[in-house]
């Protein structure tokens, strides 16, 4: 029998994932599925970040050579932070317009909503927060009962937070992000000890580093540098194919990570997260639908623009042969919800499968996994003024403006790891005077939502790393034989 292709034995050993997790939480298997199964799955996660330093170490000193000089690469350099900015911002953007136009905080029903209302400002009463307009229920005696409840629920949400250690480490994370100053991105980028950029891993310091030492080999002649360069390209060549071993066996551990990481959810409680997908199933919607668009419409769209003037394949053809070329990379930042665990196989589908060279991928992947979150960007924009209609506030345009500066420095400050959004959601609630203890609401289908984030993360880092090669004449299509 012929051989699946990857990507069908990827989406299969989901499904069957998925369905081991259902049946876990219906037959009383999520013991067995956390003690047995999980571990396959995590044992992956860390493979894959395992070999992600190392080969974006050995890539970007390998790709600065390539380049030939520090012109070549401050050109890729501004190039790169510019298409990132302009589509963390575009994600942002649809993501308020999708918000303000299905506005699904009113879906939830106005009792629940005169209930968060009142919660909001019992908590602003607490908090010494000035509400700007004068809709207080609390003083008008025919809410009476709103009153006790809006109490017990607020009180209920405040446990939610105290309990649940996730949430309380979301807390502290965006907490050391808001006592940061405004340059403190540009001196975490300096390592002050390389073997602890490599060890923690700090990918920004990585590629730093990689970046000196790339540019100061080219700079010595080259009979002195032979042999470190031979070294150099050997070790990327290793890891390289390092990836490719990896993936052979990526059904079964993306069969273990499914099975793990729904039972967890299950496992947690599947009451409150089917609860809360019935209470906030518009929002869900909301979000997905921004996603899908950003994800299958607009990246592959102007890459497919793009494409088709370098090659003779109709927009059609440009289309699809992007969407095949990361369709694996996808796959895996489902999988994983993480995209710097995915960056091996990012690297991997955008020079094997899309035909961008190297010394391109090596340094604008990296920079994306770490500084472009265009998903968690987007699912910010949504999120907030969701929370605020639920709340009914309504946020004005100078507080949106707001979300699109905050949800983008958010971004570039966020790590790519499970749950990155969570933090930086309570950084932009903070940034527009709003209860930062609201992702409680949405916390029950966050992980959910994250995998769906993180597809739309590492498909607008393609997109990028591609639109960069396409405009530096590094883009070589690839006849592949699908
Ligand atoms: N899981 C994050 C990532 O790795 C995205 C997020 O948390 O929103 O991209």
């Amino acid at each position: 029998m012929k051989k699946l292709p990857l990507h069908i034995q990827i989406v299969i050993a989901l499904i069957l994932g998925i369905a081991w997790a259902v049946a876990s939480s219906l037959f009383g298997w999520t013991s067995f599925t956390m003690d047995w199964i999980k571990p396959f799955g995590d044992i992956f996660i860390k493979v894959l970040k395992m070999i992600a330093v190392p080969l974006v170490l050995f890539s970007v000193i390998t790709g600065i050579n390539s380049l030939g000089g520090g012109a070549a690469l401050g050109r890729l350099g501004a190039k790169t932070l510019g298409f990132y900015l302009v589509t963390t911002v575009f994600a942002i953007t649809v993501g308020l317009f999708l918000v303000n136009t299905i506005r699904p905080g009113d879906w939830v029903g106005k009792d629940n909503q005169i209930v968060n209302r009142m919660k909001y400002e019992l908590w602003a009463e607490e908090n010494h927060v000035v509400i700007k307009d004068d809709q207080h229920f609390l003083t008008d005696p025919s809410y009476g009962d709103y009153l006790d409840s809006a109490q017990v629920a607020l009180q209920s949400e405040v446990s939610t937070i105290s309990t649940d250690e996730k949430l309380q480490s979301a807390f502290e994370a965006a907490q050391q992000q808001k006592d940061k100053g405004p340059l403190d991105f540009l001196t975490s980028m300096v390592p002050d000890n390389l073997f602890g950029a490599l060890v923690e891993p700090e990918m920004l310091q990585v590629i730093f580093f990689a970046i000196l030492f790339g540019l100061v080999m080219i700079s010595l002649p080259k009979d002195k540098t032979t042999t470190m360069y031979g070294f150099v390209d050997s070790a990327n060549e290793i890891f390289i194919k390092m990836v490719d071993l990896v993936m052979k066996f990526a059904p079964f551990f993306v069969f273990c990570l499914m099975a793990g990481a729904m039972a967890k959810l299950a496992g947690d409680d599947l009451g409150a997260m089917l609860n809360t997908f019935k209470a906030l199933g518009i929002y869900s919607l909301t979000v997905v639908v921004g996603l899908i668009f950003m994800a299958f419409v607009i990246y592959p769209c102007v890459i497919a623009y793009r494409i088709q003037k370098v090659s003779n394949m109709s927009f059609g053809k440009s289309y699809t042969y992007f969407m095949k070329g990361i369709r694996p990379a996808q796959l895996l930042a489902f999988s994983t919800s993480s995209s710097a665990a995915t960056l091996p196989v990012t690297i991997e589908c955008v020079n094997d499968n899309i035909g961008v060279e190297e010394e391109i991928s090596s340094f604008v992947l990296p920079i994306g996994a770490t500084v472009n979150m265009d998903g968690t960007s987007l699912y910010q924009a949504v999120a907030v003024v969701f929370l605020a209609q639920f709340h009914m506030i309504d946020l004005d345009f100078a507080q949106q403006m707001t979300i699109v500066l905050t949800a983008t420095l958010a971004s570039i400050g966020s790590a790519a790891v499970p749950s990155a959004g969570l933090i930086m959601l309570i950084l932009v609630l903070t940034s527009v005077g709003l209860n930062p203890a609201w992702i409680a609401i949405i916390f029950p289908i966050d992980r959910i939502l994250d995998m769906c984030r993180t597809v739309v993360n590492v498909t607008g880092d393609a997109t990028v790393s591609t639109l960069v090669a396409q405009t530096e004449n590094k883009l070589s299509i690839v006849d592949r034989e699908e």
